[in-house]
């Protein structure tokens, strides 16, 4: 059996700036918060930093030649708000914008579509440091004034734009968990308005990019909302799965989707609840013209409890990719995007991210055989087709990543890319699963 994609279904690939720009003090660039984050010791794997990571501000004609010979359709990458406004707001630098304008247009060259997120947790210090990042309101204004620049810059040539990617991974993670950057410890209540901001925030990007793009803008956001799937598939598990996506994303998801918190999630936030302004929940649930998908890992739920559902922990031994948290289960492609399309009747879903890290061990030829995240990527396109097959509006896959490039708090140690980078010469190796894409793309099917 051949599981076609639709005609206008887009398979492109995703990377960050931080993870692969390098070239962090060049051409008026200022520090990030994971520039002075990566540069305090002890907070990421062997202290690895991304001032070179794989150099794509200098490469990126080389790698958009990788990206044509593999057939991308699409590239998603983010801007590096401190590269275009140095002081977070006001002058914007010259160079830093010509940077991402010769980026699109050689991809436009290329034929391949440019997919643009805004804010990729490379917040900038000076702000940081100024009022506390997206702790003050100012930040709000702020994001909005940068979304603004971005599209007066590249709307005429960019119709498809990203706010936030991921808003667990600069909020909480950071202000709660001290695992990522900015490096902040927030009260409770501190961390719920830090969430709330960074939502209103990336409402008025929303409105802002549409009010300034020369050319009609489609706006959305790059949401990792966990993936619940039903243990079995009989309909009382089904409903308890479809129910708990709804109340486990209840940070972000549901009041972006529906314009109110969840009476649940007041109810446990209590006097830690964030303090809202009239019209915030407008804002925030600005309606979107897609919706964005991070798609790594299941949570198995089964029907029971309080609330109508149970999360049922994860056997030790369930397969898993080579980090610790990136369980496996390929159905989460079609159980989420058939959660999303239930709850909030969105008429178009992308899969902004979906990916692996393995050991990718060279052979005596230096080849990477990596057969593994070969398997990966054909069963999480299985099951998105089982879900299109469905009539769920998926329209297009990202996949992460297409180079290996900086894991964040894990450095250099994980390698997502379906492409290998020897960071020491920055020399580029497809690996297997770079031909296997490449077929699947010009076949436009797995079977
Ligand atoms: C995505 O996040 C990111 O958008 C991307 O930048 C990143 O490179 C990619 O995933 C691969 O990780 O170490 O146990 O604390 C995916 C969601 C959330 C997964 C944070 C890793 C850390 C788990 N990520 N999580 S742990």
């Amino acid at each position: 059996m051949k599981y076609n994609f639709p005609d206008d279904f887009i398979f492109g690939a995703a990377t960050a700036s931080y993870q692969v720009e390098g070239a962090v003090n060049e051409d008026g660039r200022s520090p990030s918060v994971w520039d002075v984050f990566s540069h305090t010791p002890g907070k990421v794997k062997n202290n690895d930093n991304a001032d070179t990571s794989c150099d794509q501000y200098h490469k990126y004609k080389e790698d958009i030649l990788l990206m044509k010979d593999i057939g991308l359709q699409a590239y998603r990458f983010s801007t590096s708000w401190s590269r275009v406004l140095p002081d977070g707001r006001g002058k914007p630098n010259r160079k830093g914008l010509d940077y991402y304008s010769n980026l699109v247009d050689n991809l436009l060259e290329k034929g391949i579509e440019p997919w643009v997120t805004l804010f990729h947790w490379d917040f900038p210090q000076v702000l940081q440091d100024e009022y506390n990042g997206w702790l003050s309101r100012k930040s709000i204004d702020d994001f909005a004034e940068y979304a603004s620049l971005m599209a007066k810059t590249l709307g005429d040539r960019v119709t498809n734009w990203f706010t936030m990617n991921e808003f667990d991974c600069f909020t909480d993670k950071s202000s709660l968990r001290q695992e990522f950057a900015p490096d902040f410890k927030a009260t409770g209540k501190e961390a719920a308005q830090i969430r709330h901001n960074a939502m209103v925030a990336h409402g008025k990007a929303v409105l802002a990019i549409r009010a300034s793009s020369p050319t009609q803008a489609r706006v959305g956001m790059a949401e990792n909302s966990i993936c619940t799937i039903p243990i079995f598939e009989t309909p009382e598990h089904i409903t308890a799965a479809k129910k708990a996506f709804r109340d486990i994303n209840a940070r972000f998801t549901t009041p972006i989707m529906e314009g109110a918190y969840d009476p649940g999630y007041l109810e446990y936030l209590g006097s830690n609840a964030p303090d809202i302004e009239p019209g915030d929940m407008k804002i925030i649930s600005t309606r979107t013209d897609f919706f964005g998908l991070n798609m790594y890992t299941p949570a198995y739920i089964k029907a029971g409890g309080k609330l109508g559902w149970e999360e049922i922990p994860m056997a030790a031994d369930h397969p898993k990719a080579k980090p610790a948290w990136l369980r496996i289960n390929p159905s989460i492609g079609y159980w989420t995007t058939r959660f999303i399309k239930e709850h909030w009747d969105v008429n178009e879903i992308y899969i902004t991210e979906n990916g692996a890290s393995f050991d990718d061990i060279p052979d005596g030829n230096g080849n990477i055989n990596d057969t593994a995240r070969i398997m990966y990527l054909r069963e999480h396109l299985r099951g998105l087709h089982r879900a299109i097959e469905d009539g769920i509006p998926v329209k297009g896959y990202f996949l992460w990543s297409l180079l290996d490039n900086f894991e964040w708090k894990d450095g250099f140690t994980e390698r997502f890319g379906i492409v290998h980078v020897d960071y020491k010469t920055l020399k580029r190796t497809p690996k297997l699963s770079a031909e296997y894409y490449s077929q699947v793309i010009k076949n436009r099917s797995v079977v």
